[in-house]
């Protein structure tokens, strides 16, 4: 039987949820959903026929609902994710788990109460073929140990409301979760530095940025952001170590030579760059879920994450190296 799931959010990535459980993943299915924008609401239920409920709470509590995603705005997902929690079914959650490190530490307290992990983060780089591939070589260990990792997250062009802190909180809260994952490491500082800003962004936007995180053996990374960059969506990562190099493989794309130029096409979106991620990773939240288990990106991964963030957020302020403290993972999440 189909592992009924209410959606609360039905915006660009909330779609996109529910087009590959409605029709491209298996063992789930869509009964309920609710949008603060009834036109969202509708032209999402369009695409999977489940029935428009009036609220988040509504969804949570429906009956014919297992299971809750939440693609909601971030500011929003805490009380959803809590009521969930409180409601004792299983929830994916969008990132940022919360939009502070104060409303995630909630959400792992409540989940600690209720003593059974029920939250996955959608934290889908983990997920990403490529990810996967330098994990492997890192953790085999014949390149010797990561020193250095260069990493990029270039976005073709963001709206009037992306504002400076969110290339930390929205952008590179991607890089933050999968690096450490990564490189089997929690971060101790980071630092940002503004080069010059590009003509493309508004006034009010600082584009691009430097992020700079170090880990606790002195692993130094830089994150370039840079979210109006306008040629392409574009995702680097490369781990210098003591005896190699690697770097993640770009997506496959055929080279074409025509009219005295050789070029190779790239992404222009997440949606396209990271399809399969986002399939294996729904599809392994709908398997494990199905067996009363939740596997992938913990809450206690999303705490991690805000911590970090703010960190980098407040280092965009102070222009000075900020600490990053988090304090032991506890047993229940080990
Ligand atoms: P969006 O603005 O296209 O959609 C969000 C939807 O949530 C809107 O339809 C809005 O009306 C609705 N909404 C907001 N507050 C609500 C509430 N309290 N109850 C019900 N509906 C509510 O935004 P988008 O791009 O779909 O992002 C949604 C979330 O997904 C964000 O947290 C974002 O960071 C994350 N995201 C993750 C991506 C990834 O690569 N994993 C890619 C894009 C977004
Ligand atoms: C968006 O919310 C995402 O999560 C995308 O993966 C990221 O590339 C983009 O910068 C964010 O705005």
């Amino acid at each position: 039987m189909d592992w009924r799931i209410g959606v609360i959010g039905t915006g660009a990535i909330g779609k996109e949820h529910i087009d590959r459980i409605t029709n491209k993943l298996s063992g789930g299915k869509i009964t309920a959903l609710t949008d603060v924008n009834p036109e969202n609401a509708k032209s999402a239920a369009s695409l999977c026929g489940a029935r428009i409920e009036h609220s988040d709470k509504d969804v949570i509590n429906a009956p014919d609902v297992d299971g809750i995603l939440v693609a909601s705005w971030g500011s929003a997902h805490a009380s959803s994710v809590l009521a969930a929690i409180g409601a004792g079914k299983p929830v994916f959650c969008e990132k940022p788990l919360a939009t502070t490190a104060g409303d995630c530490k909630k959400i792992v307290d409540a989940e600690m109460n209720r003593g059974k992990k029920l939250v996955q983060v959608g934290f889908m780089r983990r997920y990403d073929r490529g990810y996967l591939q330098v994990k492997e070589i890192l953790d085999g260990g014949k390149i010797g140990k990561p020193l250095m990792l260069h990493c990029t997250h270039r976005n073709m062009s963001v709206g009037e409301n992306y504002t400076t802190d969110m290339a930390v909180t929205d952008t590179a809260i991607h890089e933050i979760d999968c690096l450490h994952w990564l490189i089997n490491e929690q971060y101790v500082s980071a630092q940002v530095l503004f080069p010059r800003a590009t003509k493309y962004c508004h006034p009010k936007l600082r584009d691009p940025q430097f992020m700079i995180l170090t880990t606790e053996s002195g692993i130094t990374i830089d994150i370039e952001v840079f979210v109006n960059c306008q040629f392409g969506y574009d995702i680097e990562c490369e781990v210098c170590c003591e005896d190699g190099v690697v770097k993640m493989p770009e997506p496959a794309f055929p080279t074409l030579r025509y009219k005295a130029a050789r070029s190779v096409a790239m992404e222009t979106d997440w949606k396209c760059r990271f399809a399969d991620a986002y399939d294996v990773e729904i599809q392994d939240w709908i398997n494990a879920a199905k067996e009363g288990k939740v596997k992938g990106p913990t809450a206690w991964d999303g705490y991690l994450a805000a911590v970090t963030a703010d960190a980098l957020v407040k280092a965009q302020g102070s222009g000075r190296v900020e600490p990053i403290t988090t304090g032991p993972c506890p047993d229940f999440y080990k």
